[in-house]
């Protein structure tokens, strides 16, 4: 297999198409979209991950990657076009894939093999793209190779872990697996699995419902030590001394792509035996909501004052805001009478109450919310945020500031599912400082 067809350029495709290149293919880039389209041509690309750039201009000036608005013959197609959810029906919306494979048809020949790698409910492959792929007039089980092979890579680290990371790949029959093994062979250099495509569809899903419902008894544990005067942070860190026990972290809300959108593939494939992944999203879901709760009772007046939210990419470092907390905190905050200006380092679109420097955010502020782990949030002094704030006080989701160090510079800083904080509104300095983390260990 020398030429790869890789159909949908975004966070997964463009990466994934760039690997194929680097690692002796002929590559053609597909997308539909003429901006990205354009884009490339001049070298450059649409999303922000480390070291693609550059990447991406080597294989195109070594002409290795060339890209296309439609589908050429190549001898493996990859379909990599994006699954949302329809947020009324909480339905896979897979309609990019219908048309990702409609877009085939001209081009198919006998001996292709056809990849899906987009995450799908159970049997999309069998009952939506099968289908689909007989138009052609070609047996799909005779006279191509169809699989399905979810990607596994975390955004910020994509280069590496396309490489690294084993691969599961699962056949409409056995041979299929075989085909796709081999062409996934030409870099990646962990495991890869075979399987049958409709167990290769549930085992991506269910990788992301068990992040999905552990980071909600991690949310719901943070919930649980805000009403007992427990600090969660130090639960987690104890607990997870316990050589078997892996408490995730809880935060205001669960973003992304994939984690908060996979788990009702599965509870779309059997409503009725799905109680406990309902609830966990539902944990989840309601973070967002109960962050403002929170800030409510922080602020002197309910809806009055300056708001500053610091992060609105769902996770640290990216520039992602699909599915982000951050926009449904910001929304809530809105709507409840707040003036909030929102900060993020990395976001290039617009949202409401952007801003573009951190020190605007901060500025006359009453409250500064840390929604997003950011590395940049990191350098944040007590000494600059009380220069520019009106009231120094900061509600942080994510734990990532030391509370003590902020409360003996004057700074109060409330960390989500610290017990020992909450419900504390009025706390001094120094029992901020006190009620941080590990405060007995020093
Ligand atoms: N989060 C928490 N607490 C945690 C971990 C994460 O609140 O302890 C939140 C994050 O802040 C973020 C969300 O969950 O809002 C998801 O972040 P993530 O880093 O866990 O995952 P993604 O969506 O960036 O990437 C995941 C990855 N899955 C796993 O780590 C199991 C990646 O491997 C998958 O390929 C990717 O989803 C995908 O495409 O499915």
């Amino acid at each position: 297999m020398e030429t790869v067809c890789v159909v949908g350029l975004g966070y997964i495709g463009l990466p994934t198409a760039i690997v194929f290149a680097l690692n002796g293919k002929h590559v053609v880039g597909v997308d539909t979209n003429p901006e990205v389209v354009e884009l490339l041509h001049q070298g450059k690309i649409h999303i922000e991950e480390p070291g693609l750039q550059d990447a991406c201009a080597k294989v195109l000036q070594e002409g290795r990657l060339v890209v296309s608005e439609r589908p050429v013959p190549a001898d493996a197609f990859v379909i990599t076009v994006p699954t949302p959810l329809n947020h009324e029906t909480n339905e896979a919306d897979l309609s990019y894939v219908e048309r990702a494979t409609e877009s085939l048809l001209p081009v198919l020949k006998k001996g292709d093999l056809v990849v899906l790698e987009s995450t799908v409910p159970p049997g999309t492959v069998e009952e939506v793209m099968i289908p689909i792929l007989q138009k052609s007039g070609l047996d799909p089980y005779e006279d191509l190779w169809v699989v399905h092979s979810p990607e596994r890579v975390i955004p910020g680290n994509i280069l590496y872990e396309l490489e690294h990371n084993s691969r599961i790949v699962g056949g409409m029959n056995r041979e299929s697996a075989l085909k796709g093994k081999e062409l996934y062979s030409s870099f990646v250099k962990g495991d890869i699995l075979i399987t049958d495509a409709k167990t290769a569809e549930l085992t991506k899903l269910v990788e992301n419902t068990f992040r999905d419902v552990n980071i909600a008894l991690a949310n719901e544990l943070a919930i649980i030590c805000s009403e007992l005067g427990v600090n969660v942070w130090e639960v987690r860190r104890l607990a997870n001394y316990h050589p078997r026990v892996n408490l995730l972290s809880p935060g205001p809300g669960v973003g992304g792509h994939c984690i908060p959108i996979d788990p009702w593939f599965v509870i779309g494939a059997s409503p009725i035996f799905t109680r406990l992944i309902r609830t966990a999203r539902t944990v989840n879901e309601e973070m967002p909501k109960r962050v403002c709760q929170f800030v409510e009772t922080l602020m002197s007046k309910p809806g009055e004052g300056n708001i500053a939210v610091l992060g609105v990419a769902y996770k640290a470092d990216v520039d992602d805001v699909r599915e982000s907390p951050a926009l449904r905190i910001i929304d809530i905050l809105v709507k409840q009478g707040y003036t909030v200006k929102a900060y993020d380092p990395h976001v290039k679109g617009t949202y409401k109450g952007k801003v573009n420097t951190l020190e605007d955010a901060l500025t006359d502020m009453d409250l500064a919310i840390v929604t997003t782990d950011h590395a940049e949030f990191r350098c944040l002094t007590p000494e600059y945020v009380k220069r520019l704030a009106r009231n120094p006080v900061v509600m942080d989701t994510r734990n990532m500031l030391d509370s003590r160090d902020f409360g003996n510079a004057g700074v109060l800083v409330y960390t989500l599912g610290n017990g020992k904080q909450l419900g504390k509104s009025q706390l001094s300095y120094a029992e901020a400082a006190s009620a941080s983390d590990g405060a007995w260990q020093v």
